[in-house]
C-alpha cells in the first residue's frame, strides 16, 4: 500500500507513505519536521490525514510574553527560523508581545479570533524556583491557551516553558535540549497542515469520496 490518496497541498513538503512491517502502513516525515518524537503506524485500509509542517502561503500569529524576556526571546528566536525554515514569509507573521505567561491566553484568543492566521504559537516561560504561584500561572497559561484553540477552532499551539530553574529553561530555549519555541512553531504548521487536508476532503475530494 503505497498510493494512498492523501489530499495535498500544492508546495508541500513530500509526504512519505510507505509499507511498514507486516503490511501496515507507515507515515513518517522528513527528518527535519521531527518536532514532537514518536512514530506512528497507521493500519492499512483506512484514510489517514498526516500533516506537514509546511509553511508555503501560511500566515502564523506569535504571541509571547515579556517576563523572563531573556528566555523569551531566544524562544521567539527559534519559532521565527522554524517558521521561515518551513517556507513561511517574514511579512506573513506577526508577534503580539503580553506582559506575562498569564496574559497569553487573552493575547492567543485575539489572535485565532481574527481569522488572519492559520495557527498561532504561543511562548512563555515559568521558573518554579522564582516563583512561589508557579502551579497557578503555569496551568493557567496551558489550559487557557487549549481554550483559544478549542474555542475558534485554530490551532494554537503551547511553547511554553515551565522549569525548576533558569539553567533548565535556557538549556529548552536553544541550548542543550532543543529549542521549544521551534518545537511548538513546527507543531503549529503541521496542525493548520493536517486541517487544510481535512478540510480538503470535506470540500469532495479525498479519502473517503467517491
Ligand atoms: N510570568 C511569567 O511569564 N513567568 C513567570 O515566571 C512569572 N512569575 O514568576 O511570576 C510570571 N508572572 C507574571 C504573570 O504572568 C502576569 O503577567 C502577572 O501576574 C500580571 O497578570
Amino acid at each position: 500500500m503505497t498510493d494512498r490518496p492523501i489530499p495535498r497541498l500544492e508546495g508541500a513538503d513530500e509526504l512519505r507513505i510507505s509499507p511498514g512491517v507486516d503490511g501496515e502502513a507507515e507515515t513518517s516525515v522528513a527528518p527535519e519536521a521531527e518536532h514532537a518524537p514518536g512514530r506512528l503506524v497507521i493500519p492499512d485500509g483506512v484514510g489517514a490525514f498526516v500533516g506537514m509542517p509546511n509553511g508555503v502561503r501560511r500566515s502564523v500569529g506569535i504571541v509571547v510574553s515579556r517576563y523572563n524576556g531573556d528566555i523569551t526571546t531566544k524562544l521567539l528566536d527559534g519559532a521565527l527560523n522554524a517558521l521561515v525554515a518551513a517556507g513561511v514569509q517574514r511579512d506573513r507573521i506577526d508577534v503580539l508581545q503580553v506582559p506575562g505567561a498569564f496574559e497569553l491566553p487573552l493575547g492567543a484568543m485575539a489572535l485565532a479570533k481574527s481569522r488572519r492566521y492559520a495557527c498561532v504559537v504561543a511562548l512563555g516561560c515559568v521558573i518554579r524556583g522564582e516563583t512561589p504561584h508557579f502551579d497557578f500561572i503555569a496551568a493557567e497559561a496551558a489550559s487557557g491557551i487549549q481554550l483559544a484553540a478549542l474555542e475558534t477552532g485554530v490551532p494554537v499551539v503551547l511553547g511554553v516553558l515551565t522549569t525548576e530553574d533558569r539553567e533548565q529553561a535556557e538549556a529548552r530555549a536553544g541550548g542543550a535540549h532543543g529549542n521549544k519555541g521551534a518545537e511548538a512553531a513546527s507543531s503549529a504548521l503541521e496542525m493548520a497542515d493536517v486541517f487544510a487536508r481535512l478540510r480538503t476532503v470535506t470540500a469532495g475530494s479525498g479519502p473517503g469520496a467517491a
